[in-house]
């Protein structure tokens, strides 16, 4: 039945002029890093329920980040938070995560979690809280460097609530000297993503508040400095597709932090409210992916898929497999765009047509070409069936309740 259904969708693709051995193979490529804090416990700020077989060191956190990996082939690397992934000996992680077929992958420093940064970590007024965090991005630098990872991603919760609480431009020079202060410390290898969000925690401003910002500090820094786009961070009718592609053609798409909002920054499940966003980021970026400037093909293979979730009432392991599986699914969609068609008329100024031509490959459905794909794999054909019939699940219900949190 489901080599009929394969053999199907071939003869379908292949009239449209779409190889799908060239579509297969892009697929096999595509790698979404998982974070470490989605394994642990976390949530809303109203509260954090703690779940049974949480991981209770970010040792176990790999251990976990394994199974996405071992049943999808899609997550070969997780991003790690400091101090939540804190270690004596990065060295023996790394090893770990090895051990399990895993890279450590971007370092996130974490400078929003200490009394001290109340009114700004980077930015703050007083000197010494500002050495303080400058110190803790420097920290970072030198993790990554034992880890192994090229990417640091930087988010800040610096901002304020009331008109006049903080002085706008000074802090923009703050957060300038800080990233600068990084960024010299960092090896040629290296790339500082930096990440922008409109508001939460502080609602008046945020002193990196869109991606405009964040591109201008990543120019005035250099070629290593990057933006990152977390896809809940835009006020609601953002564009994020158009800023992909703007990002792209500037050489400072650095990567994503994938995941569904509703309203605000919800960290849910990528894809389970509006799939065709991300199937819309997905065809910027392969439209940019066979440009003939090879600047622009650097860009987009350099690009970090990542995703950010804290999984509130969602188990765990399960709501990581839907995100990178819902993500790996707008990807193969994408890539049954004919841009020749879609190119053509536009050339005509046939506006219904070109965008026929962008939503049809959205209305198929992928399935027995992610079947097809995971068999040539050796993957599980249903990677969340397999993992749920599996006794993982059970098997870590050892560790008992109270796991380390995010
Ligand atoms: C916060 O809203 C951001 O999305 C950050 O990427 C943050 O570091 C991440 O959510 C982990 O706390
Ligand atoms: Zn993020
Ligand atoms: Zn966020």
């Amino acid at each position: 039945m489901s080599d009929r259904a394969y053999a199907l969708f071939e003869e379908q693709q292949q009239a449209r002029g779409i190889n799908l051995e060239e579509v297969k193979s892009r697929l096999k490529a595509l790698h979404i890093e998982t974070p470490s804090w989605g394994y642990g416990d976390s949530g809303t700020r109203f509260k954090v329920f703690q779940k049974e077989g949480v991981p209770r060191n970010p040792f176990e956190k790999f251990e976990d980040a394994a199974q996405v990996h071992g049943l999808t082939g899609l997550c070969p690397s997780v991003a790690i938070h400091i101090p939540w992934d804190k270690v004596e000996d990065y060295g023996k992680l790394r090893n770990h995560a090895e051990s399990l077929g895993l890279k450590i992958g971007a370092v996130n420093p974490n400078l929003f979690q200490e009394d001290d940064y109340m009114l700004g970590s980077v930015t703050n007024a007083d000197p010494a809280v500002r050495r303080k965090a400058t110190d803790h991005l420097l920290e970072c630098v030198d993790i990554a460097k034992e880890t192994g990872s090229r990417d640091l991603s930087l988010w800040f919760a610096d901002g304020t609530n009331y008109p006049g609480q903080g002085d706008i431009r000074k802090r923009k020079a703050w957060m300038f000297e800080a990233l600068n202060e990084m960024y010299k410390a960092m090896t040629p290898e290296m790339r500082m993503l930096i990440e922008y969000k409109c508001f939460e925690p502080a609602f008046y401003h945020t002193d990196i508040a869109d991606w405009g910002m964040a591109y201008n500090y990543a120019l005035k820094l250099g070629p290593q400095a990057e933006v990152l786009v977390d896809t809940g961070h835009h006020l609601p009718g953002a564009n994020i597709e158009h800023i992909v592609a703007y990002l792209i053609d500037e050489n400072r798409l650095g990567g994503f932090h994938f995941n569904s909002r509703k309203y605000a920054d919800d960290d849910l499940v990528v894809g389970s409210v509006n799939p065709y966003e991300l199937f819309l980021i997905f065809y910027q970026i392969l439209s940019a992916a066979n440009d003939d400037d090879a600047k622009i093909r650097s860009t987009v293979d350099n690009i970090a898929y990542m995703i950010d979730q804290s999984h509130n009432i969602e188990q765990k392991i399960p709501a990581m497999l839907r995100s990178v599986l819902n993500v790996q699914t707008q990807y193969a969609k994408a890539l049954l765009i004919n841009h020749a068609e879609v190119e053509e008329a536009q050339l005509r100024g046939d506006v219904l047509g070109a965008e026929d031509a962008v939503r049809r490959a959205f209305e198929f459905d992928v399935t027995p070409l992610l079947h097809a794909l995971r068999e040539e794999q050796g993957l599980p054909v249903d990677p969340m069936k397999a993992y749920l019939s599996s006794s993982y699940g059970k098997d870590i219900l050892v560790r008992g309740k109270g796991g380390a949190s995010w």
